[in-house]
């Protein structure tokens, strides 16, 4: 197999800043999402809540790759908090999406993860299953007929996504135009009960990429390091004109499909097994052990990341939900969103 098909992680250097601004999107990620399931299961949240626990680094690292500002766009999906976060996201918008408010960006109408601004580069996720590949192909093609050839995007998937049409064919025209797009691959060994024999019957994922030619990279998705340098180098090649790079993480979701679901179908082989570790945790073990970060400094990143919870969640708390009367419930994808106007 030519070596450019499959790579594993790439041996080059990340700075220490890197890594503890990982940890800090990761801790914040985590405690915002423990918050968002506990007011889930005390019935404050109507809709659905879906976590990415253990996630946090594989997402996070792609997130972080991205340049919001300079127009680059991330399409995350249900386990990526903390890449939204990473990519620039407020975290005000995720409260007050799942918690109704009206002054959120999906007006209150969602209360569950399907928010986005895509005129600042976000789009709204429209299903987990890869319909949103598509989407972010026609983002980069009209920043291309409009000169803009230096953004690239970030689109994430899931093990089970990667099964169907949508996802193929958006992967397939991604790769056939060369578009500066990363395609992260989260293979946390199950599609809601599904386990990953019963979904591909390749050895690894990451193999399709030969059937599409597009460059890829096979890590563990809970090694943050891994991630760092993999992201890192993947999206210097998309935005180098390199084309579509394909990342597959092998990690294990650390949560039920979503809060309603409890995960009984996952072995204890599973989650004893290499993959099943939780990245947080790993994460700031590593942070101390390579000197990258002191406890006192974790400590003071965590902290603010409660406050900033708290805070965000109390403010949505305390806004309306729509009015069923007075609203304005006509279709949001257009003027106000993708125009840019608020
Ligand atoms: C057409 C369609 N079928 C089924 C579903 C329900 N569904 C949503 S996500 C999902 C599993 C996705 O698995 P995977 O891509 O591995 O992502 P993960 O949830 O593991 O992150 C299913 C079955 C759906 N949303 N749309």
């Amino acid at each position: 197999m030519p070596e450019r098909f499959s790579q594993s992680a790439p041996d080059i250097q990340v700075s220490r800043d890197r890594f503890v601004d990982a940890y800090r999107w990761m801790f914040l990620a985590r405690t915002f999402e423990d918050k968002i399931g506990a007011l889930y299961r005390a019935g404050k949240v109507v809709g659905g809540v879906y976590l990415g626990r253990g996630q946090e680094a594989f997402s996070v690292a792609l997130g972080m790759q991205l340049d919001q500002k300079s127009g680059d766009v991330f399409a995350g999906l249900i386990r990526d908090q903390g890449g939204r976060m990473a990519f620039g996201e407020s975290i005000l918008d995720a409260a007050r999406t799942y918690l109704g408010s009206v002054e959120g960006p999906m007006r209150g109408r969602d209360g569950n993860i399907h928010r986005g601004r895509p005129a600042e580069g976000l789009p709204a996720m429209i299903s987990h299953l890869g319909s949103s590949v598509s989407v972010v192909n026609g983002m980069m093609i009209a920043k291309r007929f409009r000169g803009k050839t230096s953004c690239i995007a970030g689109v994430t998937a899931g093990d089970g996504c990667t099964s169907t049409g949508a996802f193929h064919e958006g992967v397939n025209q991604a790769a056939v135009e060369k578009l500066p797009v990363v395609i992260a691959v989260a293979d946390n060994q199950f599609a809601y009960s599904t386990p990953t024999t019963s979904q591909y019957a390749c050895e690894d994922l990451v193999d399709r990429a030969i059937g599409y030619g597009i460059p890829s990279y096979s890590i563990d998705g809970t090694n943050l390091d891994e991630c760092l340098r993999t992201f890192q180098e993947a999206a210097e090649k998309a935005r180098s004109g390199e084309g579509p790079q394909f990342v597959v993480g092998k990690l294990l979701r650390l949560s039920g499909h979503g809060e309603h679901d409890d995960a009984k179908y996952v072995p204890d082989s599973v989650r004893a097994g290499k993959y099943g570790k939780d990245c947080l945790v790993s994460s700031r073990a590593m942070l101390l052990s390579e000197g990258y970060a002191e406890e006192s400094a974790l400590k003071e990143i965590e902290a603010e990341a409660v406050e900033n919870v708290e805070a965000v969640v109390s403010q949505s708390q305390s806004e309306k939900s729509p009015s069923p009367v007075t609203d304005d419930w006509s279709a949001l994808s257009t003027s106000s969103l993708v125009e840019g106007q608020r």
